[in-house]
């Protein structure tokens, strides 16, 4: 098939899988449940639409990669571009740094972090190395089939529209323009080069993992953070890629420690803000399975309220997030897809919820 940034499908099936993140034994018997070979074909002719992070964290990321590189050259299945595909193959090194991807990137990336809190799991080999890094190249950023639109964060039109005017070019290249863009951004602002230099300086805080910014900073750490929150905000907002890949985000009121580095931006349910006007189905972010209060800091309550796991968000319920996780453990298997057509949707353990768009009845 040749190379298609956004991809229109025909009228057949689809199941949409959420982000797997190595689990690749839940990932086998939730399309054993469906129905699916272990090639990735489906009796029926129906076809795989894998949302995208299959990798990190979990136990077996190139286990995970094997299935389903084998699934869309057997199957026609299709997977997207997620921020964790994307920062393998991010032509900044600075996006590698990433929580759990030392499977990949071994030492240079915080292995003994990675260790301590997702460990243990699989290890690239070296021959797949390069059979990664061509998949993820060729990824499309997002999917158009005639009842659902699918993508791994957001679905944004200007950033859709970015994308479609750099043709069928590989990632790597769409990645770099994205980037280029958001510098060009920076520099307007007469950022381009303090935001690096504050970032530089508080890289030793956030190796040691000692700065506690609620308990008060100094006045330098105040004027680093000065440029730190514009910066951020700027980097992501102005990167139509990062757009997509892992959505729209706003200053945070406090910097957060999130994995491999302080973050100054949080998460914001762009589906509320900016309602889209079709059935949109995204994954990305840590949906809970089953609803917890998780006090100080309870995103599940900031984004999702108090929605049940199959419900539709947003004005018109037409957006739905099928990216789930367990509240009290992080590391157990929450994996899912949506049967547009059976209105269905079904979890590796076999729990099925009746999940549909629309305005309830
Ligand atoms: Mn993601």
């Amino acid at each position: 098939m040749e190379r298609s940034t956004i991809l229109q499908l025909g009228p057949e099936p689809i199941d949409i899988v959420g982000d797997v993140h190595g689990h690749v034994g839940p990932l086998g018997r939730l399309l054993d449940l469906m129905g699916y070979a272990e090639d990735g074909t489906h009796p029926e002719g129906r076809r795989l639409v894998f949302l995208g992070d299959l990798c990190d964290r979990g136990p077996n990321s190139p286990g995970v990669f094997e299935l389903v590189m084998r699934a869309v050259e057997a199957g026609g299945a299709i997977c997207l571009l997620g921020n964790h595909e994307q920062a393998l193959i991010d032509p900044d090194p600075n996006e590698r740094q990433k929580a759990g991807n030392a499977w990949f990137f071994g030492d240079e990336s915080g292995c003994s972090k990675d260790e301590e809190d997702f460990g243990p799991f699989v290890r690239v080999q070296a021959s797949q190395r390069e059979r990664i890094e061509t998949f993820c190249d060729s990824l499309p950023l997002a999917v158009e089939h005639p009842q659902v639109r699918v993508v791994h964060a957001c679905w944004d039109p200007p950033s859709l529209e970015f994308v479609r005017s750099l043709g069928p070019a590989p990632n790597r290249e769409i990645i770099a323009a994205a980037n280029a863009r958001a510098v060009e951004h920076l520099r307007k602002e007469g950022l381009h080069e303090r935001f690096p230099a504050a970032k530089a300086a508080l890289e030793g805080r956030r190796r040691v993992h000692e700065w506690a910014p609620d308990r008060g900073v100094t006045v330098e750490e105040q004027w680093l953070i000065d440029d730190l929150v514009p910066g951020e905000h700027i980097e992501q907002r102005e990167n139509p890629v990062r757009v997509l890949t892992s959505g729209p985000e706003w200053p945070a009121r406090m910097p957060m420690w999130l994995g491999k580095k302080w973050r100054f931006l949080e998460r914001v349910a762009w589906w509320r803000e900016h309602p889209v006007d079709r059935p949109t189905i995204f994954g990305h972010y840590w949906r809970q399975r089953e609803h917890l209060h998780m006090a100080p800091y309870d995103e599940h309550a900031r984004l999702f309220d108090e929605t049940g796991p199959g419900e539709w968000l947003g004005p018109g319920r037409l957006a739905l997030c099928i990216d789930y996780r367990w509240p009290r453990d992080w590391s157990k298997a929450a994996l899912a897809a949506y049967r547009p057509d059976r209105g269905e949707l079904i979890f590796h353990d076999g729990e099925r919820l009746d999940s549909r768009w629309g305005e309830r009845g």
